[in-house]
């Protein structure tokens, strides 16, 4: 299978994730969004909307949509439930991830990420809209450890937040704070930093330290990616 993806996009890293956690083989095939790595006539083919991330399975059939493949490969595997109420209550979440969530935390990632903007420059209304998916997903998560019954499922993937150090002190680093560790603990209930470091190490620059970064900081753990700096708690 290929996954072409943006590893700055949370929207791939998702499907990344979920591959990562089955231990299915996949090559990624980086695609550049801001230099029309998806606006070509070969990508467009796979995907006319023109986004990353794209699926193409074995014998070349493509998926899109980030939520449709994490679904995909995870079938019949830990990270679906079981019970199809609990099932129906995972899909709950990954819509709303992908209309009160993903537009506006993504939106904002992808402006500070990808633009450089700092955060004085966001949209105020995003940045709103973001605080409020977050303060649901804090409040759901005050008493437990996951969104659907008490195992990891795709709707934890699904609205796992990657918060830039360089932005540590942006929007959202006030839920890094949050009962549990916040919704960054969540991180490490699905990547195995050492074991991603080693498979990134191919294609990608990547180096993981264990050290207390930066002083003071909730955050125990940093990712470094092709130059992008993520941040873990150890949850
Ligand atoms: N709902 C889609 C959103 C995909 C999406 O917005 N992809 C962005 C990167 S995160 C993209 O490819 N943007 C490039 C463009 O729209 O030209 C999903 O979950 O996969």
């Amino acid at each position: 299978m290929k996954i072409y993806g943006d590893t700055k996009s949370g929207n791939c890293l998702k499907v990344k994730w979920v591959c990562d956690k089955l231990a299915l083989p996949y090559i990624w095939i980086a695609t550049d969004i801001m230099t029309g790595g998806s606006r070509t006539l070969e990508f467009l083919r796979l995907n006319s909307a023109g986004q990353v991330p794209v699926a193409v399975l074995d014998d070349g059939r493509p998926l899109s949509q980030s939520n449709a493949i994490m679904r995909y490969l995870a079938r019949g595997s830990a990270l679906i439930p079981a019970d199809a109420y609990q099932t129906a209550k995972m899909d709950e979440w990954l819509f709303w991830e992908q209309y009160s969530h993903e537009p506006f935390i993504a939106a904002c990632r992808f402006d500070m990420l990808y633009l450089g903007k700092p955060v004085s420059d966001l949209d105020s209304a995003k940045v709103k809209r973001g605080y409020a998916a977050l303060a649901r997903m804090e409040h759901e998560l005050k008493d437990r450890r996951f969104l659907v019954g008490d195992a990891l499922s795709l709707a934890d993937i699904s609205l796992l937040v990657l918060e830039p150090a360089d932005h540590a002190n942006g929007p959202l680093a006030r839920f890094a704070n949050g009962p549990n560790g916040g919704v960054y603990a969540l991180a490490w209930h699905v990547v195995d930093p050492q074991a991603t470091a080693a498979r990134l190490a191919d294609n990608h620059t990547c180096r993981l330290t264990a050290e207390p970064v930066p002083a003071g900081s909730h955050y125990t753990h940093e990712l470094l990616l092709d130059g992008a700096r993520h941040w873990f708690v150890k949850g």
